[in-house]
C-alpha cells in the first residue's frame, strides 16, 4: 500500500482508539498528478444523475449526483432506488485492481457520489444493506475539494463525533464492525466552492435488498 497510512488512533479527535470501528486513512494512496487526471476523467463521465430518493415517507431529490458502476447485473437497493451495475470505466477498473492488491479484496462494484459544491451533501447513514454482509469492507477514495466526512457512534452518546477531513487523492478503509456500530455524513458548508468526487467500493452479495436508508 502506498501512501501515509494514519490509523485514526493518531490523527483525529478524540485521541486513542476508536472504539467498535476498524478505520484506515491512507493520505496520499494517489499521487496528486494521479488524482487530478483521474477527477477529470470522472467528471467527463455520463453517468452522473440526480436521484430521486425515497426517504422517510416523502420524495426529494438527491443533494448530489450518483452513478453505479460493477460487474454486470450486480444491484444495489437504498431510499427507494436500486442500481444495476453496466460495466466498469477504464480508470475505475484500474483503481479497482489497485484495491485488490492492496487491500486483498475484489470489490464488484462502485457507488460514485459528485458534490458540486457545498451545498452538496449526504445525511447521517451506514453502509450496512444486506446484500454487503454483516462486517463489509468500504474503500472509500476522495478527489476534489476536502469535505468533512464525520462519523457518530450510534449509541455510544459518550463518545466525541470524529470530524475527518478526506483529502484530494486519499483512501479511507472502513472495515469490521464500523458499519454495525457508527454513522457516517458529509455535511453542508458554505466554505466550499469546488467539486468533489468520492468512490465507495463495495462487495455485493446477491440477495434480497434491506429497507434501510443511505
Ligand atoms: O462522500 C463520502 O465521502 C461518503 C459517501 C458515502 O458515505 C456513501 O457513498 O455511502
Ligand atoms: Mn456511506
Amino acid at each position: 500500500m502506498s501512501g501515509d497510512l494514519f490509523l485514526f488512533q493518531q490523527p483525529c479527535s478524540p485521541p486513542g482508539d476508536v472504539p467498535d470501528a476498524d478505520l484506515a486513512y491512507h493520505r496520499t494512496f494517489l499521487a496528486p498528478a494521479d488524482a487530478d487526471t483521474l477527477l477529470e476523467a470522472l467528471l467527463a463521465l455520463p453517468d452522473w444523475r440526480r436521484e430521486r430518493l425515497h426517504l422517510f415517507g416523502r420524495d426529494l431529490d438527491a443533494p448530489r449526483l450518483t452513478a453505479w458502476f460493477g460487474d454486470p447485473g450486480v444491484s444495489y437497493a437504498y431510499s427507494g432506488i436500486t442500481h444495476v451495475a453496466a460495466g466498469w470505466p477504464a480508470p475505475i477498473a484500474a483503481l479497482r485492481d489497485r484495491l485488490a492488491a492492496a487491500l486483498g479484496v475484489r470489490f464488484n462494484a462502485v457507488l460514485a457520489n459528485r458534490y458540486r459544491d457545498g451545498r452538496d451533501s449526504m445525511g447521517w447513514h451506514s453502509d450496512d444493506e444486506r446484500e454487503l454482509g454483516r462486517r463489509p469492507v468500504i474503500a472509500s477514495l476522495s478527489l476534489g475539494a476536502q469535505r468533512r466526512f464525520l462519523l457518530r457512534h450510534r449509541s455510544r452518546k459518550d463518545l466525541e463525533t470524529l470530524d475527518l477531513p478526506l483529502e484530494h487523492g486519499s483512501l479511507l478503509v472502513m472495515q469490521g464492525d464500523t458499519q454495525r456500530h457508527w454513522r457516517h455524513s458529509l455535511p453542508k458548508t458554505t466554505r466550499c466552492h469546488a467539486e468533489r468526487v468520492n468512490l465507495t467500493f463495495r462487495k455485493v452479495r446477491a440477495c434480497s435488498p434491506s429497507p434501510s436508508p443511505s
